[in-house]
């Protein structure tokens, strides 16, 4: 029997299995197979991904076991096959995914069994259980990387609980609030589970700043297209009579003007904001704010900061999370969405992607030098 941390460990990782599993109960094979979009991944590469990678740390890496079925993991290397050639990849499918899901599950639970996750544990891996917390950030994760996607298919019955996330909504603040200089700390407390992108806390001199109180809203990106023809978000599309529909997963419903703006590109964000005569947020100014401000959720936010390394950043576990990311090529995003799991929620995580992707559930606020 597991007692205590263990205990809660297998039930938050049931928890995962259960809403990874309720994404795509609605779908059928085909639909998991079928190649939607070329930037993004069929539905069965991340369910494939989410279980080797699950066997990769928490059976072969923790309980020092064989993988069950050799080279598989070559498949799901995120970095060595990119999502526009999973769809052509020799990858689980069908019973053989569903069976292959089923088994680390069950490996990964007679190992939970054998090991120390206490504060005491040797390996780092383990202390306080951090790969345990890491698979589940990592399987949550996905789930938001597979919601994008069933933007894509039309029909799809979006599960209760993210149909009630989108329709709370609080009206906007069109304010802003001032934010006084001085030295923040920006970044995770060394204990606690974190990615090593978010670490170490380090001071950082902000000078004094105004950031909006509330995410923009539909209504303000749209006074912004309407003066300057900027594109539209992803997923607008037109009603016939000069107004705009929110047509994700099919529908053809009324854009909510009060709703933060969704779906932007970094590009739109950054152009949105100039207009409106202010401008991105640091990703440190976004952190050093974020406990005054309220509507964080719906959408995550662009912030004008490249994706780096804080000073003395070391690569744990593995270099591919964040390391292989860093650069200009990549702008930071703060905040969470509609589709993030609250595990992944917190002041200092960091999300990243390409300025010009707008299929992530992405939107911004503004700030001005006070
Ligand atoms: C943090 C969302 C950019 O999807 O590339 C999932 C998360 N890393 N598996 C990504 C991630 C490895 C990552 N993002
Ligand atoms: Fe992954």
């Amino acid at each position: 029997m597991t007692t205590g941390p263990k205990a809660a460990i297998a039930d938050l990782l049931r928890e995962a299995r259960e809403r990874t599993l309720e994404l795509i109960d609605p779908l059928d094979d085909e639909q998991l197979n079928r190649v939607y979009s070329p930037i993004l991944s069929p539905l069965a590469w991340d369910l494939g991904h989410i279980a080797n990678f699950e066997e990769l740390w928490l059976v072969q890496t923790i309980g020092d076991r064989e993988p069950l079925r050799g080279e598989l993991g070559r498949l799901y290397d995120a970095i060595e096959n990119p999502r526009r050639t999973r769809g052509e990849l020799p990858i689980l499918r069908d019973a053989e995914l569903r069976s292959y899901m089923t088994d680390v599950r069950e490996r990964t639970l007679e190992v939970l069994e054998t090991v120390d996750v206490s504060p005491e544990a040797e390996d780092p891996l383990l202390r306080e259980g951090f790969v345990y917390e890491m698979l589940l950030a990592h399987e949550h994760q996905h789930n938001e990387t597979m919601l994008q996607l069933l933007q894509l298919v039309v029909g799809y019955p979006l599960p209760r609980r993210y149909e009630e996330r989108l329709a709370t909504v609080p009206p906007p603040d069109l304010g802003m609030v001032l934010v006084d200089g001085g030295s923040y700390e920006i970044g995770a407390p060394p204990r606690g589970f974190a990615y090593d992108n978010e670490r170490p806390r380090h001071p950082v001199e902000l000078a004094p700043f105004e950031i909006d109180r509330s995410p923009v809203p539909n209504s303000s990106y749209l006074q912004y297209m309407e003066e300057t023809g900027a594109e539209p978000p992803m997923y607008w599309g037109r009603d016939g009579e000069g107004g705009w529909l929110d047509t994700a997963r099919g529908r053809r419903e009324p854009i909510d003007p009060e709703a933060p703006a969704i779906h932007l590109t970094w590009h739109q964000a950054d152009g949105f904001a100039r207009w409106a005569g202010k401008r991105l947020p640091s990703e440190h100014e976004w952190e050093a704010a974020r406990p005054q401000l309220d509507g964080v959720g719906h959408s995550w936010e662009w912030t004008g900061s490249d994706f780096l390394a804080y000073p003395g950043f070391e690569a744990f576990p593995y270099r591919e999370y964040s390391e292989a990311f860093f650069g200009d090529d990549y702008k930071v995003l703060r905040g969470s969405s509609w589709a993030t799991h609250p595990r992944v929620v917190r002041p200092s995580f960091r999300n990243w992607d390409l300025p010009a992707r707008s299929q992530i559930f992405a939107g911004l606020r503004c700030a001005r030098d006070a």
